[in-house]
């Protein structure tokens, strides 16, 4: 085997994705700590003094608890190099969601035992089966009262239509969580708590029969697992037919271990990726990577953009010229980074299935294609449908230079769409977006990062249409539409009404009014 090809094999690239809340960012973070790549595990809303969770590393996270940006996170964990990938959960947010999926190899979905499946759930449930990503399952929050664990695995199949396949079991109850059983030899851990869950849970081998009735339950629930056949099966959980399924608290770290372990074991490493045209390049092919996401000022200090790019084959050497799929112009990665949260190191080399930073690559945007040698291009990252319209305003035009560098890096990294009037420019752009909330994080950024406090005001407008030079001028002499540009020269037509939209497309088929749509 070469080198790339033994450099693959040890790596696992995922994604945890879930409702808002049901414990992604306190999973990663114990992860990190069984990884060994925390000394203490830090708190989602830590208290003054104590530290906060490695991956909500922006300030307005840490205010508000949740989060709002995807994060990267590499760490060894015994002969594996694992890219982990902590992603918000909220509905506002889920673009950036999607797109961090098109760089990963497999996914955990975390429930909450007390909640089951929720809407977003199933949302993302449903990205991970088009585009084929494999799903491990972990019910959290098993330390505090919840549903029936027997109950929720038959509500994901019923609702998901993936077969779960329990390989641990929790005896006791939700609230009760003594331990579990780990099918595949019988054996029970039974769990102890650390101060806070900052350090590891202590695991004991021990006969579950000292824990009587609990024990009891757990043996009968077992017994029919059993029955159903509900076995792990590497063959359909990678055709995403079935979804190993772990039980633990990320909060008290219980069967944390279990899950880490099992990504190593069940997830698969990277695979020749798919491209847009011909067979998919093979790992051991020369260089090649893709775009998924663009962050700026993650370090204060620095102020600098970082594109994170997915490597699909070959071995990334710093320095190395590569081809920049987009405009075919060579590109030079002297800075080249590796990323855990907000901290980096410089990275000599890489291979498939890392994600590397470059850093103030101001040519790349997200979805472009790098590679060496034969040209290869990968799929590209649609951008979502805005359903919500605001126009911005520098509140201090003499900080009109800031406001407008924000807008551009903002723009890029897709936290919203800026659209132009070709008459009006940067004055006045409206910003579009898929949640409300991404207009909150856009104003404090610009205020906070580029020191441009912003003005947001409401527009009437309620959907957008992809449209056409010719159309563009039909459309902006029409009433009650709006005719404006995206940076990337899109023109998007804007309506107050879908009525008014339906009526003038069905009036006028000559018009062009395309749907935008994200898949
Ligand atoms: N009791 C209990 N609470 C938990 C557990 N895991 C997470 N929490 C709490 O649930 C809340 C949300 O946890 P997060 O890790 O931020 O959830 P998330 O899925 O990352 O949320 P978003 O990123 O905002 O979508 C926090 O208050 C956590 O402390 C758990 O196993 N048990
Ligand atoms: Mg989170």
């Amino acid at each position: 085997m070469s080198d790339v090809l033994a450099e693959a094999a040890r790596r696992r690239t995922f994604a945890i994705i879930s409702h808002p809340d049901a414990g992604k960012t306190t999973l990663t973070e114990k992860f990190l700590l069984y990884g060994g790549a925390v000394q203490q595990a830090g708190a989602v809303k830590a208290r003054a003094g104590r530290r906060s969770a490695t991956s909500d590393w922006m300030a307005m996270e840490q205010q508000r608890g949740i989060s709002i940006t995807s994060t990267v996170l590499q760490f060894p964990y015994h002969e594996h190099a694992m890219n982990l990938l902590d992603t918000p959960g909220h509905r506002d947010f889920s673009e950036d969601t999607y797109r961090v999926l098109a760089a990963a190899d497999a996914a955990v979905m975390v429930l909450d035992v007390a909640k089951g499946i929720e809407p977003q759930t199933r949302k993302l449930f449903e990205v991970c089966r088009d585009r084929g990503v494999p799903l491990l399952t972990f019910l959290n929050k098993y330390d505090r009262p919840g549903r029936d664990p027997l109950e929720l695995i038959d509500e994901i199949q019923e609702q998901l239509g993936i077969q779960p396949t329990p390989v641990t079991w929790p005896v006791g109850i939700p609230g009760d969580f003594r331990g579990v059983v780990d099918r595949r030899d019988g054996v029970f851990t039974k769990f102890g708590r650390s101060a806070r869950g900052a350090a590891e849970a202590t695991e004991e081998i021990v006969d579950p029969a000292g824990e009587g009735a609990s024990w009891e339950a757990a043996q009968e629930e077992l017994g029919l697992l059993d029955a159903i056949g509900a076995d792990v099966d590497v063959k359909s959980f990678l055709a995403g037919e079935t979804s190993p399924l772990f039980v633990g608290s990320a909060l008290t770290n219980f069967g944390v271990r279990k899950l880490l372990d099992a990504v190593v074991d069940l997830a698969p490493a990277p695979s020749p990726r798919s491209a847009v045209e011909g067979e998919p390049r093979s790992l051991d092919a020369p260089f090649s990577a893709f775009v998924f996401k663009i962050q700026a000022n993650m370090d204060p200090s620095h102020r600098d953009r970082l594109a994170y790019v997915r490597i699909c084959s070959g071995e990334f050497e710093r320095g190395m010229t590569v081809t920049h799929g987009r405009t075919g112009r060579p590109f030079a990665t002297k800075y080249a980074t590796s990323v855990f949260g907000q901290d980096r190191e410089t990275v000599d080399v890489a291979f498939p299935g890392d994600v590397i930073g470059l850093v103030n690559a101001t040519d790349l945007n997200i979805g472009d294609t790098l590679y060496v040698g034969e040209p290869v291009a990968y799929p590209r990252i649609p951008s979502f449908a805005p359903e919500e319209f605001v126009v911005a305003r520098p509140k201090d035009t003499g900080r009109f230079k800031q406001f407008r560098s924000g807008l551009a890096q903002l723009d890029e990294e897709g936290v919203v769409q800026v659209l132009r009037d070709d008459d009006l420019g940067d004055t006045a752009p409206v910003l579009a977006a898929v949640g409300r909330m991404q207009f909150e994080v856009f104003a404090h950024r610009l205020e906070h990062e580029f020191g441009a406090p912003v003005e947001l005001s409401p527009t009437s407008y309620s959907v957008a249409r992809r449209t056409d030079a010719a159309s563009a001028a039909e459309l902006s002499r029409t009433t009650g539409v709006r005719v404006l540009k995206r940076a990337d020269g899109t023109i998007l037509a804007l309506f107050e009404s879908p009525y008014w939209l339906d009526r003038l497309a069905g009036e006028r088929p000559e018009l062009t009014l395309e749907r935008i749509v994200a898949d």
